[in-house]
């Protein structure tokens, strides 16, 4: 029957109807299966002779079991069953009208669509309570000066933009010399428009709508995770999550939270490891997770796998899926279980072994942010993670035993821990530490608050003084203390200045707790500098030598310039109601999170973990 339905369809011009395509193709496949199904019944020496070589009843004597006759058996009464259903739905076509086959083609056809929307779409997150949301906007300081210098710095944050809305669209940050695209290794070879995500929430609290729409916009038609890229855990959650996070709290839109839902999912597979401490690296495709080949004997790095906790929580909160609270919490409970030596956090932890590696410990590079999460964790539940605050006591504590000391000029400083050697140097990175003593010094055990204090305007002092002997008066990457050196830098390769934030955050911390003017003062000059130094008609460089009058730039425009280093000055000379530190906690990328006042409120996961 089948053969002789063919001929008036094949006779017909080229210019078949669809639901005649349709036909033909069901007839097609109706056939297609007899042919396999015959494959079956033919008997078994017929099959040999044209697709076995032989070589199987050589290497594997076969004699067929009962089970697998049984099996053949059913296989042969389903394909048989299959082949009934597919003829009978022809005849059925056939006897359909034409109105009416199309009919059910653009029913099957929407169907298909909109399976598909369900499967990419978003999905539905629960609505949870929206956290209390206190000074978004606004922020006017109220005296001309300030003022001035303010919209300066909204005017740099505009030039930033402006320059990577132009050459940089859609790539992860900006070559401003070049007036081009670029990307490191730390978003693998994506293009996920980091400078775009980054930037969106300074873009809100300095009032400039049409830029945050437009980045709103982009983020909303382009930004997807489903990438073939390998790109860092660490990066990733504090640039991305973090800024869309933000961007979602500040404004309220729900693009925004979705695209952070979707990109933590993506994010899960690192933490398959035999110890739940994430590889550095995942590929957002494939799942798949790794170290950075530097990393001492295959280690996880302290500030990478210890900087999550504030993002995750929050994910928690607004998803309602527990997994990312007891990932974070898991990492916790392991560290706390572990040794420490002299007290302290070695930066290298294998997370196969659940060793630690070499006995390196730092506040700045590869340490950094683990101690600050610990502290921002206990701001961030309302002061009720009290567990969090006590870790990071203790932490602070066996770092001022070992790692803080004063030069012989007077300046103090923090050293980096080298197995059981301290070396005198300090990083830029570290200079944000100032900030953090400040922020912790509320709530510091045994009475310590004006010690806490004190010692962070000690460290921004003598971070002011890395910029202050400079040509440039910009700080250097790295400083030393030795040998008659005080404050600075020494090698070739650490005398570079990549537009980072760190000194200029604590100078914030600090004005906001101390309100002393030098703060601004101090600000100030690092905007002259860096509008001086840095500023081309492309956007913002960094620059390769901050003793030379003569500097060369990196041509690199960091995405953290836009989302902390102008945040923060902006902040500097705002009035202190915008984003008040009782009600936001700013995540180590400078993206504010709301305080969850989790009185009663458990999050999903915690009832087993604590
Ligand atoms: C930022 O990405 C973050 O502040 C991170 O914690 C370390 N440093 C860079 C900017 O310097």
């Amino acid at each position: 029957t089948t053969l002789t339905l063919i001929p008036p369809y094949s006779s017909s011009s080229a210019t078949l109807r669809l639901s005649e395509k349709f036909i033909l193709l069901l007839i097609l496949s109706a056939f297609i299966t007899l042919c396999f199904g015959a494959f079956f019944f033919l008997p078994d020496n017929s099959k040999h002779k044209r697709f076995d070589f032989g070589l199987e009843d050589v290497l594997i004597p076969h004699i067929e079991s009962e089970k697998e006759a049984r099996h053949k058996e059913s296989l042969r009464d389903k394909i048989r069953a299959d082949h009934e259903r597919a003829l009978q739905e022809a005849k059925e076509k056939l006897r359909k009208s034409k109105e009416e086959l199309k009919a059910e083609i653009q029913t099957e056809k929407t169907k298909v669509v909109e399976d598909l929307k369900k499967k990419d779409g978003p999905k539905p997150l629960p609505p949870v309570p929206m956290p209390k949301l206190v000074g978004v906007n606004d922020g006017d300081p109220g005296d001309p000066d300030t003022k001035e210098k303010r919209d300066k710095i909204r005017e740099m944050m505009k030039h930033a933009w402006d320059s990577y809305r132009q050459y940089g669209w859609g790539h992860n940050e900006l070559k401003p010399i070049a007036k081009k695209g670029h990307s490191t290794n730390i978003f693998g070879n994506s293009q996920m428009g980091a400078t775009i995500v980054d930037a969106l929430d300074t873009l809100y609290i300095m009032g400039l709508h049409d830029e945050f729409k437009d980045g709103q916009e982009w983020i909303k038609q382009n930004l997807d995770f489903s990438v073939n890229a390998e790109v860092s855990v660490f990066e990733v959650n504090i640039r991305f999550i973090g800024g869309l996070l933000a961007a979602y709290y500040l404004s309220g839109q729900e693009v925004f939270k979705v695209k952070a839902v979707q990109l933590a999912e993506k994010l899960l597979p690192a933490f398959n490891t035999p110890t739940g401490i994430p590889w550095a690296m995942v590929n957002l495709k494939s799942g798949v997770g790794r170290n950075w080949g530097w990393a001492s004997a295959g280690s996880s790095i302290l500030a990478e796998f210890g900087t999550l906790h504030m993002e995750f929580v929050h994910l928690t909160y607004l998803t309602g899926n527990p997994a990312y609270y007891q990932k974070v919490m898991h990492i916790r409970k392991l560290l706390a279980k572990m040794d420490r030596p002299n007290g302290l956090y070695p930066n290298y932890l294998n997370p196969r072994t659940g060793r630690w590696g070499q006995h390196h410990t730092s506040v700045g590079g590869l340490g950094d942010s683990f101690y600050e999460y610990l502290l921002k964790a206990w701001l961030m539940s309302d002061k009720t993670d009290t567990e969090a605050r006590k870790t990071y006591d203790d932490a602070i504590e066996a770092i001022e035993r070992h790692l803080i000391r004063k030069s012989n000029g007077g300046l103090t400083f923090i050293g980096e821990w080298k197995n059981g050697h301290l070396e005198r140097k300090m990083g830029h990175l570290t200079c944000f530490a100032g900030g953090m003593f400040a922020l912790g010094a509320d709530g510091s055990p045994d009475d310590k608050a004006g010690h806490y204090l004190q010692l962070g305007a000690e460290i921004a002092h003598t971070c002011h003084e890395s910029y202050d002997r400079t040509v440039l008066k910009l700080g250097p990457e790295a400083f030393k203390f030795d040998s008659g050196l005080e404050a600075v830098a020494v090698r070739q390769n650490e005398k570079y200045y990549i537009l980072r934030p760190e000194v200029i955050e604590t100078y914030w911390y600090m004005w906001r707790f101390t309100h002393d003017p030098k703060y601004r003062q101090w600000g100030w000059e690092a905007v002259q500098a860096i509008d001086k130094y840095c500023r081309v008609s492309g956007g913002f460089s960094g620059v390769k030598d901050v003793y030379s009058s003569n500097p060369t730039y990196d041509d690199v425009q960091q995405s953290f310039f836009l989302a902390e280093t102008l945040k923060y000055l902006y902040l500097l000379f705002s009035s202190d109601e915008l984003l008040p530190l009782e009600n936001w906690v700013f995540n180590t990328e400078a993206h504010p999170l709301p305080v969850l006042h989790l009185g009663n409120i458990t999050l999903p996961g915690s009832e087993t973990q604590r």
